[in-house]
């Protein structure tokens, strides 16, 4: 069985990708699962060059640093020829209509002038994604799982249409845990795209710099410490994220402690110890380019070896070359 997840390089890698998913993807990865920089996916809407390419360097750096194995990473643009011809195979597989009809598409277009093509077709690169490694299972969330479930009718009408190549995947739900919040807007999400970054506490944040987010972490004026996520959405944040932290649960750290005063100073301390081991490992990968550039090009390798017996059946069977 192998997995593939990904992580998209439209920000710093924050807290709450730490917690939601490298720190699973090291606890739970399993020998053929696959993670990867998705790049590539970051360039369906308006983007800057030399910042995606320095943010895919940082976050192949953070993953490493986190405990993924080396050799299990790869970033997706380092693939481009390989996913490039795969998904030329898939579009010719696809119809107009399956693309069209994505939610995703619909939402993120809706009321846009000059609508990138790749926005629309960027699915179907996804399913070149999957159906390259063949990965049975990809863990995601309710926003992809149209998105898995196209790699899946593809994969099948493939086979079906021209002979057996790909793996049809399934989608499965991550495990649950908890969705962090932004600290200075418990309404919403922590995420990386998040112009204003007083609320989001970015893995490579020196340790003062994430001691003064906690403490201006936005909370209520209630004197009582209680785990109530649906009434007082601030503090629950901070006692799902030092629980996470600690492996306890929130309502036991919300016994743990008397103040607010108290609490964001654990909060603090737990992050910052939590991430100083990556942080260090990342930055020291980093100041090391040529290291990064050989680790990057071995996985890079690994994974187009992986995938090329199924891009040149897939080719030869659809009658090219
Ligand atoms: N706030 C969060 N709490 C817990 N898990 C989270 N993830 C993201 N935000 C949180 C998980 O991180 C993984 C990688 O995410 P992604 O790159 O696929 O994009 P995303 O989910 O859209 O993450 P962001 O940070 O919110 O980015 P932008 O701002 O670009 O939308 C996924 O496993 C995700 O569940």
């Amino acid at each position: 069985m192998s997995r593939l997840s990904g992580i998209t390089p439209s920000g710093h890698v924050h807290i709450g990708n730490y917690l939601g998913a490298l720190q699973r993807w090291v606890a739970e990865g399993g020998e053929d699962d696959l993670y990867f920089v998705s790049d590539l996916h970051a360039m369906t809407t308006t983007h800057n060059p030399a910042k995606l390419r320095a943010l895919a360097g940082e976050q192949l750096a953070v993953l490493i640093a986190a405990g993924i194995p080396a050799e299990r990473i790869f970033v997706q643009s380092d693939l481009a020829r390989e996913l490039g011809a795969l998904t030329w195979v898939l579009e010719c597989t696809a119809s107009f209509g399956e693309a069209a009809r994505m939610i995703q598409f619909k939402e993120k277009s809706k009321g846009q002038a000059g609508v990138r093509l790749s926005l629309l077709t960027y699915p179907v690169l996804m399913a070149a994604d999957i159906l390259l490694q063949g990965a049975d299972e990809v863990p995601v969330g309710d926003d992809q799982r149209q998105h898995v479930e196209l790699a899946r009718a593809l994969a099948r009408r493939f086979n079906g249409t021209y002979g057996e190549v790909f793996t049809v995947p399934r989608a499965v739900l991550p495990p649950t845990g908890a969705r962090i919040r932004d600290l200075a807007d418990p309404a919403r999400k922590m995420s990386k795209s998040t112009r204003d970054s007083a609320g989001v506490v970015f893995v490579l944040d020196e340790p003062e710099l994430i001691r003064r987010k906690v403490r201006r972490a936005v909370t209520d004026g209630q004197s009582t410490l209680e785990y109530r996520p649906e009434d007082r959405p601030g503090l629950a944040n901070l006692l799902e994220i030092l629980a996470a932290c600690t492996g306890a649960r929130p309502e036991e750290v919300a016994r743990r402690h008397t103040s607010y005063g108290e609490l964001k100073d654990a909060v603090a301390d737990a992050v910052i110890e939590l991430l100083r081991p990556v942080r260090e490992g990342a930055n020291a990968l980093l100041a090391d380019p040529a290291e990064l550039d050989r680790v990057r090009k071995a996985g890079a390798a690994r994974a187009a070896e992986r995938g090329e017996h199924r891009l040149q059946s897939a080719l030869r069977l659809i009658g090219a070359g």
